[in-house]
């Protein structure tokens, strides 16, 4: 909370390296939830890049007990002592302190520190969080060595973790016992964690590359370790990819992941320790979806590929966070993608990447919070956790393989270990790294950290039959962000192809280009400055020009491409995401249209050209289930808000109602044939190809459902019922709700048979929530189920989220009743957990884009937030962004 008035902000260029550094931490817990004692001893010495002499010690929300220096209690007057800090001024070079502190964790609603869960201690310290259980420079250039010892009552908390190994563990004899860790390796604080709880696990010895045996443990609450397999294995899996991907090798000889039902974000990468959100580790086919198996392989993945790319290597500080966090994304990206294993199987989980850019990094990157991938100041650290720093940041590690090439990608990531094993650095040291291993200038490379917004690169092309070359003219330009009026060029991979008349790639030959043996159908080209143009030689027929192939750069490509153009492209480019490239623009033109007619009042129409495109690829057996789903899936409403100049969320939900409706009836046949086609009998599998006939065998039923017959209702109910999967039951209920048909008993069993599972329970609000039926009045209705607490992360998202995300046109309500709900919400739950306040905070991003009917409300809702005395700086800087 908020503890003077104004918040303060920090900037990137004030950083100075700390005064003193840790050499060893010897943490002691006797852990009460109301009266946690916490005994730390530091050893520390003067760090020579430092003139100062002062102990800077971070502290929250802890009541010091007392301190001692090289053995004696120091009093009041010798340190001072403020509401977040604790100074020893004047030190010596070498120091040993004990600090003794107390805390309340289960007042700790937070989810920040120390806390408890259904009665279960632990810890999240990522980025601020360990100076809610002791004093400690906390900052990610001070590492040092941990011993952790837990004390805790037997039989409440009959497991005792922390990080590294176990070397000690008894009873105590009073009803308490007690286990000591020890990790061989230097951490910063923000990977400390620890797990007092009674849990029960899934264990395996497993065998690396290297031949050396380790443990690995999920360790989850009894009665769910029939969910705990997909996890083991994803690890099993993740752990094998890093060995052979990028010749990495687990460093400890145990690996633990533990699961937690309040979380504030997916998962944690505490060393050797990870603790996860349920919603990531929790899964079985009664259970969980295909999304959510999928998510647990990629959070599964991202947390143990921190080992190295985040743990090993660490940030200097919270501006660099991208470092760790771009690149792991990357590599659980591509993990995901490998583990698939196909040419297609890789490109959906591409165009997928791709949605979730267009979906929120790039409204977040034109809106109020926009920042570079390296951020340049902040007020709250835990704001900045964000699709950029993650998503955007990926994209910027995906464009050094793509103009590198894998072995150069590769080669750079070696010399970076190599220089960096064991430290805190800079995104810079990352960027010479790749530069220096490649022998390659990435100088100007350096804009993809430091300039905020999304580029816009516009083409245009020229054809000389006479001289058989053909042209692309490239030109970009980045749009004013906050702070950053005028931009820079960037450095830009821009992968193309060329198609010809029959759809067929063309070889390419660039002028001034070294010419290999074998001509290649897709060239990247380098566009650094304003404008280039380059040319193709030898080329015998005007080509229709694929551009930006596998989405080779995180930027806005504008062309004007012809319908026939279009419609060629998504009938036959041999890269997957351009052709579904071609019918999302095919379908945006589209939409615009529609939006403006609905806002006119309009009669609407829909081209039969269109129709039949999405005919040809529905009904295309040569393409994978998973492609034409994600071909049919229309741009979203967020996604089309943001090509409007003014935003009128009923006339775009009223145009995309419409083309799925028109589609719904045109394809019906189709779609009913589609649907019978793609049944997945049998035993479930989460795998890609079975995932990807449930998911166009849903869509079909979706598109069914928009304006049902009887039967289709009938087709749905009986899904419902009689699914072996929560995939398929999942998306028949939400398919029948979002028909607008009476889905009131079908919701009232689906809750009966899953109320003992919260997860499960998450997705039953959510689906209402984002249902264009459910108004405010019921999801206040929904707020009273006893099932509902704003206490639970999950929970909260799942209702409060999905309906200011989820549903634009009962969001957007005309009379503002949505944005009076969200303001209640957002400082209702700001005195619970700032950090979840202040995401549903930045659901009114982009109000100003909003017709003035609209932003009259919404710019009340802001103020009323603002106006209330006792914001949280998470909530405060997200509020008076909006405003400024
Ligand atoms: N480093 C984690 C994400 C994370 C960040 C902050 C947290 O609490 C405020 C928790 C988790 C990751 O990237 O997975
Ligand atoms: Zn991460």
């Amino acid at each position: 909370m908020r503890t003077d008035s104004s918040p303060q902000t920090i900037f990137r260029k004030d950083y100075t390296a700390p005064a003193y550094l840790v050499d060893t931490v010897e943490l002691g817990f006797d852990l009460d939830p109301a009266r946690t004692i916490v005994a730390n001893r530091i050893t520390l010495h003067r760090n020579p890049a430092s003139k100062s002499r002062d102990i800077v010690l971070h502290g929250e929300e802890i009541e010091l007990v007392q301190v001692r220096l090289n053995g004696k209690a120091l009093t009041a007057s010798q340190y001072r002592l403020t509401p977040s800090s604790l100074t020893i001024p004047k030190a010596p070079a070498d120091v040993v302190l004990e600090i003794e502190t107390l805390c309340a964790p289960v007042k700790n609603t937070t989810l920040s520190g120390l806390y408890v869960s259904n009665g279960n201690f632990f810890t999240q310290c990522e980025a601020e969080g360990f100076r809610r259980i002791t004093y400690f420079p906390d900052r990610p250039d001070v590492m040092a060595k941990y011993t952790v010892m837990l004390r805790a009552d037997k039989q409440l908390y009959p497991v005792l973790l922390s990080n590294g190994n176990l070397i000690e563990e008894g009873d105590l004899g009073d009803g308490r016992h007690y286990a000591k860790w020890e990790d061989p390796f230097k951490k910063p604080s923000y990977l400390f964690a620890l797990v007092a709880a009674r849990l029960v696990c899934q264990e395996e010895r497993y065998t690396l590359k290297s031949g050396r045996e380790v443990l690995l443990q999920v360790w989850v609450e009894e009665g769910n370790l029939d969910k705990t397999d997909y996890a083991m294995q994803s690890l099993k899996n993740s752990i094998r990819w890093d060995e052979e991907r990028f010749g990495l090798e687990l460093d400890l000889d145990r690996f633990m992941i533990v699961a937690v039902g309040d979380f504030n974000m997916g998962a944690m990468e505490n060393k050797g320790l990870n603790i996860f959100n349920t919603k990531y580790v929790l899964a079985n086919s009664r259970v969980a979806t295909d999304v959510d198996y999928a998510g647990i392989e990629a959070v599964v993945g991202h947390e143990y590929f921190h080992n190295w790319t985040g743990n090993r290597v660490t940030c200097r500080d919270w501006f660099q966070l991208s470092l760790k966090e771009g690149l792991t994304v990357f590599r659980d990206q591509e993990f995901s993608a490998d583990m698939i294993g196909t040419d297609t199987g890789r490109a959906v989980t591409r165009i997928d990447q791709v949605r979730t850019l267009r979906q929120a990094q790039f409204p977040e990157d034109a809106g109020p919070m926009a920042h570079p991938v390296r951020p340049d100041s902040f007020v709250e650290i835990n704001n900045f956790y964000t699709v950029t720093v993650y998503e955007k940041g990926a994209e910027v590690v995906r464009m050094y393989q793509t103009l590198l090439g894998r072995d150069g990608f590769r080669k750079g990531m070696d010399l970076y270990f190599e220089r960096h094993d064991g430290q805190a650095v800079e995104c810079d040291d990352f960027r010479a790294a790749m530069a220096d291993a490649n022998g390659r200038d990435l100088t100007q490379f350096e804009r993809w950290y430091s300039q905020a917004g999304t580029p816009v690169v516009t083409a245009s092309t020229r054809y000389d039959v006479a001289a058989r070359c053909y042209e692309i003219t490239l030109s970009q330009h980045c749009p004013a962000t906050a702070g950053q009026p005028d931009k820079l060029p960037f450095h830009i991979p821009v992968a193309v192809g060329l198609l010809d008349a029959n759809g067929k790639d063309l070889l390419l030959r660039l002028e001034g280009a070294p010419s290999p043996k074998h001509a290649p159908t897709t060239v990247v080209l380098e566009l650094t400055e304003a404008t280039q143009t380059f040319r193709f030689k030898g080329i015998d027929q005007k080509p229709t020009p694929s551009l930006l192939r596998g989405f080779s750069a995180p930027v806005v490509l504008e062309y004007d491409y012809t319908d026939a153009e279009l419609l060629h492209l998504f009938s036959h480019d041999s890269d997957p995401v351009n052709r579904w490239e071609a019918g999302q623009r095919l379908a945006m033109e589209r939409l615009l249209v529609l939006t403006s007619a609905v806002a006119a009042g309009d009669t609407l129409a829909l081209d039969d050209t269109f129709i039949a495109a999405f005919r040809n690829v529905l009904t295309d057996d040569t393409l994978d289930p998973a492609f034409r789903e994600l071909a049919l899936i229309l741009p979203s409403e967020t996604i089309i808000a943001e090509q409007v100049p003014v935003v009128d969320p009923q006339a775009i939900h009223g145009a995309r109602q419409f083309m799925r409706r028109t589609i719904g009836a045109a394809l019906r046949p189709e779609l009913l044939a589609q649907y019978h086609a793609n049944q997945t009998p049998g035993d479930y599998s989460p795998d890609a190809v079975s995932a990807g006939k449930r998911a166009l065998k849903n869509l079909a039923l979706a598109y069914l459902l928009i304006a049902p017959q009887d039967a289709d209702l009938a087709l749905a109910r009986q899904q419902f019922e009689q699914a072996t999967n929560m995939t398929d039951r999942a998306a028949a209920l939400a398919a029948l709700i979002h028909s607008g048909a009476d889905a009131s008993a079908s919701l009232a069993s689906f809750y009966a048979d899953f109320e003992q599972e919260a997860l499960v329970v998450d997705k039953w609000f959510a689906m209402q929530a984002a249902a264009p039926g459910t108004d405010v009045a019921a999801v206040r209705q929904l707020m009273l189920h006893p099932a509902f607490t704003l206490k639970n992360p999950n929970r909260a998202r799942s209702l409060l989220f999905n309906f200011a995300n989820a549903n634009p046109p009962q969001f957007h309500a005309a009379d503002g009743s949505g944005y009076d709900f969200w303001a209640e919400q957002v400082i209702a739950l700001d005195k619970i957990n700032p950090q979840v306040a202040a995401r549903l905070a930045r659901s009114m991003d982009r109000w100003r884009r909003y017709v003035p009917a609209l932003q009259v409300h919404m710019r009340h809702a802001l103020e009323r937030v603002a106006a209330r005395s006792k914001l949280s700086n998470d909530v405060l800087e997200v509020i008076s962004k909006a405003l400024s």
